[in-house]
């Protein structure tokens, strides 16, 4: 395994450079173990590493710790410790669950990412317009698999995909079906040697399957039987990152419950800028949409033109970027989270302790 099968490229190999010389080696996050990582080194070597005080204290935010799919340079003299994390070249984040304003990384450098949905009860377009907007700032491929296709009609596949194209002019969507297979035939179009695709969704959509399907069966899975049902459920707990033998780079994700927006005011605005070009239209330029006169955006609802629930989607998107802003700026340390950070160093620093008997 070389790095080049790892995800490795020029750009990261400029960056390494002076690490190089201090004689660190490169090697990639393929688990968070919450005190520990897992890293895959060249010639697919994988150890259990922890951050140096260093990485840990400049890390302003939670979000610039090291995160699954990111580089980072491992000391040469003891190679459990990581020295330094490389810049990012993509970055799949999103708010963290509940009130906190906090950024939650989800996969670092990834190159396609991949939301699963399927077209009964799982299928949302509000919820699908919020992942569009992660991934548009995230600088990754957008694609959208209407899975589980033999379970509902042909007709309401092909209406919900004809309902998600119109949603993103940027997002390839493929209706799939882990049982026949043709989920594993389509992303195996995008899975080339040192692409990275992660895969998001709701939990049970059918992501780790199609891995399972991409591994040959080899994934394992982490959760036990179900005792009410007596079937298996094997939701995933933890983010993976998987190196396929036939060249491609796969991270599964736990199901996400809540996609919160972590987004830019840039990014809301191509999302929806067919609102906007309607917007521009109004009689008014300050215009609120509502009952005021010669609004494009109400005559366009009304001419069955703009589906009203995207319209709400929108606006409810503005409201949180703008709190999100807000809250932004007062960004400090909650006395919470200084507690939590505290207390993860110790843990990181009793790992480091018991993995190399030297404190980091
Ligand atoms: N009928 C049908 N069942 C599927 C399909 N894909 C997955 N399943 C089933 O759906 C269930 C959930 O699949 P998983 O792959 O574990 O779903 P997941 O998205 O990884 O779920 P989390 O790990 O909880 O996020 C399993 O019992 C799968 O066998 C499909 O295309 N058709
Ligand atoms: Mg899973
Ligand atoms: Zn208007």
């Amino acid at each position: 395994m070389t790095l080049k099968d790892l995800g490795w490229n020029a750009a990261f190999e400029e960056q390494f450079a002076p690490y190089r010389s201090a004689g660190w080696r490169p090697g990639r996050l393929v688990r968070d173990n919450k005190i520990s990582y897992g890293a895959l080194l060249e010639g697919g070597e994988e150890l259990e590493v922890v951050m140096s005080g260093k990485v840990y204290h400049d890390a302003e935010t939670d979000a610039e710790l090291p995160a699954v799919g990111d580089w980072v340079a491992l000391d040469s003299e003891t190679p459990s410790v990581i020295r330094a994390r490389l810049p990012r070249q993509t970055c799949l984040s999103r708010k963290m669950p509940g009130k906190s304003t906090e950024e939650q990384v989800i996969a670092a450098n990834v190159d396609v990412v991949v939301v699963v949905t399927a077209a009964g009860q799982d299928f949302s377009l509000r919820r699908l317009e919020r992942y569009f907007a992660i991934i548009g700032r995230s600088g990754a491929k957008p694609v959208v698999l209407v899975n589980k296709s033999d379970l509902y009609p042909d007709q309401q596949n092909q209406a919900a995909a004809e309902a998600v194209r119109a949603l993103s002019r940027d997002a390839d969507v493929h209706i799939t079906s882990t049982e026949s297979g043709s989920s594993l035939k389509v992303l195996r179009r995008y899975l080339k040697r040192g692409v990275s695709l992660t895969l998001v969704g709701s939990s049970g959509v059918g992501k780790s399957s199609v891995i399972n399907q991409l591994l040959g069966g080899d994934y394992q899975w982490t959760d036990e039987v179900s005792e009410s049902t007596g079937k298996g459920r094997h939701s995933t707990t933890a983010r993976e990152l998987f190196v396929l033998r036939g060249g491609g780079i796969l991270i599964d994700n736990p199901g996400i419950r809540e996609v919160h927006m972590w987004t830019d005011e840039t990014t809301l605005r191509e999302r929806f800028s067919d609102i906007e070009d309607l917007a521009a239209l109004c009689q008014f330029h300050d215009c609120k949409h509502g009952t005021d006169k010669g609004c494009a955006i109400q005559a366009a609802i009304k001419a069955g033109k703009l589906d009203p629930a995207r319209f709400q989607g929108f606006l409810k998107l503005e409201d949180e970027i703008a709190k999100l802003r807000k809250n932004r700026k007062k960004r400090q340390m909650t006395g919470d989270r200084h507690a939590r950070r505290q207390q993860q160093s110790r843990d990181r620093k009793f790992m480091a302790r018991s993995l190399r008997d030297e404190i980091v």
